[in-house]
């Protein structure tokens, strides 16, 4: 087992690395920025190393300076959290050459599955479902004007290297096909450095599902079913569950069993995600995999019981999966849900850094936070916004959904705007509450409120 560990990250993720480190007794080492001097992810570690200044390109994604903290506190491994240098395979490679251990995924699947052509094609050859579209890259207008037309429109336009949603772009016609290509093709050479385009038939109105699995270094694969993440705007998520209310067992077990066989051909190794989108007749369609623990890790951890950030850093050390696991995982156990607490205007999305005056945390039965802040605390105007993560667990998706209402009444956050509100009327929604949503939902539930408003 390691005796140290380098968290390469910062807010809840990197307290949530030292949860799951302090349970297994290994020591700790935080990196900070000068804006995280305060932050509780430099409290909690057993040894703490300030980076750089407060941007990110000169702390958090500079690699010779992670790495030198490496060096000097003398650590066996790095955990990457998510975002930052996560999914960075030169990163992992650093480490590697360094002699300490990545928590994740070897490199070399880290690439694979960052080039998103690749990733369909292997996930293909496993039959899991993918969407109808080029089975390579589309090198020009031409060719994407032949694809359409055998898919049928619509269809996407999507960037080789891409992610978030840049470099893709959606096509109702062929006359406005060749615009759309070059500007798919600008947003993303911009963006990755990249700007070749694969396509797919378009789906309208998905619904976002994932599925949770867990590889060791000895070809086991499991599957931990899948979260419900269609709540979200502008590609940021803002709410998450599991189960889905539109997957059946048989279709859990379906898409876990082939993603367990494609992995396992793969070699994939540690935690990793893999995105699907659900169209209107229920069918599941691969998009992407993420090589990485995931925010949204948590309402999976909720319903199967599994700590999914110590499975991490146990399969990196040389756990086999049938050491850490229980011997048989039945489906979800009950509910969970996770709201994203963000430093934001609830209804402009504008960020809103600033000092916290009250911070009240809920509790009670049922209830979980994971956040790094506090009464007192600042939330600096240089990262992500997200301040905490909410999660409730439930019998059943009623009782999740109440424990939510009640525990989001009972967290108290002044000094700064946050989307608690928000979240409080999405809990009062009807077609939320039906669990009749998708990933259109956000803009049709904001757009109401404002013509409510407007009215009023
Ligand atoms: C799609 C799609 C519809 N059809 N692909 C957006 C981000 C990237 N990861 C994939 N995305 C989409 N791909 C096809 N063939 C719709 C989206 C999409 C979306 C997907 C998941 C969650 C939110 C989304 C919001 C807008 C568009």
């Amino acid at each position: 087992m390691f005796k140290k560990i380098l968290i390469a990250n910062r807010g809840e993720i990197a307290l949530r690395i030292i949860c799951a480190c302090k349970e297994l007794g290994v020591r700790t080492v935080a990196v900070y920025s000068e804006a995280d001097r305060n932050s509780l992810h430099v409290r909690f570690a057993d040894e703490a190393i300030c980076i750089g200044p407060a941007r990110s390109s000169e702390s958090y994604l500079n690699i010779p300076a992670v790495i030198s903290a490496a060096e000097i506190a003398n650590v066996d491994a790095i955990h990457p959290g998510y975002g930052l240098l996560s999914e960075n395979a030169n990163f992992a490679e650093v480490c590697e050459a360094s002699h300490i251990k990545f928590i994740g995924p070897p490199a070399e699947i880290t690439r694979l599955m960052g080039e998103k052509e690749k990733a369909r094609q292997a996930m293909k050859q496993a039959n899991v479902p993918i969407l109808p579209g080029s089975d390579g890259i589309i090198a020009s207008e031409d060719e994407a004007i032949e694809w359409a037309k055998k898919v049928g429109y619509p269809v996407i336009l999507k960037a080789k290297a891409g992610g978030g949603g840049r470099g893709m772009r959606v096509v109702r016609s062929e006359a406005e096909l060749p615009a759309l290509y070059q500007a798919a093709s600008s947003e993303a050479a911009a963006a990755f450095g990249n700007g070749e385009l694969y396509m797919e038939k378009f789906i309208e109105r998905p619904r976002h599902i994932e599925f949770q699995i867990l590889a060791d270094s000895y070809g086991h694969v499991i599957s931990l079913g899948e979260r419900e993440c269609s709540i979200q705007r502008r590609h940021q998520k803002l709410l998450e569950e599991s189960p889905s209310t539109q997957v059946t067992p048989e279709m859990r077990k379906e898409i876990g069993d082939k993603l367990v066989s494609c992995l396992t051909d793969i070699g994939y190794v540690n935690a990793g995600t893999i995105e699907f989108l659900m169209d209107e007749d229920r069918s599941l369609y691969f998009i992407e995999m993420n090589t990485r623990i995931q925010v949204e890790h948590c309402v999976t951890e909720m319903v199967t019981g599994i700590d999914l950030v110590k499975s991490q850093i146990l399969i990196a050390a040389g756990a086999k999966l049938s050491e850490i696991l229980p011997e048989k995982i039945e489906g979800p156990r009950g509910h969970a849900i996770e709201c994203r607490i963000n430093a934001e205007h609830p209804e402009k999305f504008t960020p809103s850094a600033g000092k916290i005056t009250t911070f009240n945390i809920p509790g009670g039965i049922g209830v979980r936070v994971d956040t790094n802040q506090y009464a007192e605390g600042v939330v600096p105007p240089y990262y992500d916004s997200m301040i905490a993560k909410l999660i409730t667990h439930g019998r059943d998706r009623e009782e999740a959904i109440s424990r939510m209402s009640r525990a989001l009444d009972m967290f108290i956050v002044e000094g700064i705007y946050t989307t608690i509100p928000l979240h409080r009327r999405i809990m009062q929604d009807p077609d939320f509450r039906a669990g009749n949503f998708d990933t259109k939902f956000m803009e049709r539930f904001l757009a109401h409120k404002t013509s409510t408003q407007a009215k009023g």
